[in-house]
C-alpha cells in the first residue's frame, strides 16, 4: 500500500525537522537558529506574514514552543 498524499506530507515535514535538528547540538531538537533556517528555507512566505500582520516574531514562536523552557531548544 502506497502512503496517502497526507501520510506522505506528514513525513516529508518530519524528515524536514530532523534535517534541521541535526545541524548543532542536540540531534532532536531545534535551537533557535535551527528553527530560524528551517522557516526561512521551506516557508518563507509564512515568516513574512509573521513579521507584516502577526504580533509574533521567530523569536516569540520559539519562546512559546519551548517546552521545557531552557531558552534554547524545541522538541
Ligand atoms: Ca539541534
Amino acid at each position: 500500500m502506497t502512503d496517502t498524499p497526507v501520510e506522505e506530507s506528514l513525513f516529508q515535514i518530519i524528515h524536514c525537522y530532523h534535517q534541521y535538528a541535526a545541524r548543532e547540538g542536540d540531534l532532536e531538537t531545534l535551537s533557535l537558529e535551527e528553527l530560524k533556517a528551517l522557516l526561512m528555507d521551506n516557508v518563507p512566505r509564512f515568516v513574512e506574514t509573521l513579521g507584516r500582520k502577526e504580533p509574533y516574531s521567530i523569536m516569540e514562536l520559539f519562546r512559546v514552543a519551548d517546552k521545557n523552557k531552557d531558552n534554547c531548544s524545541l522538541l
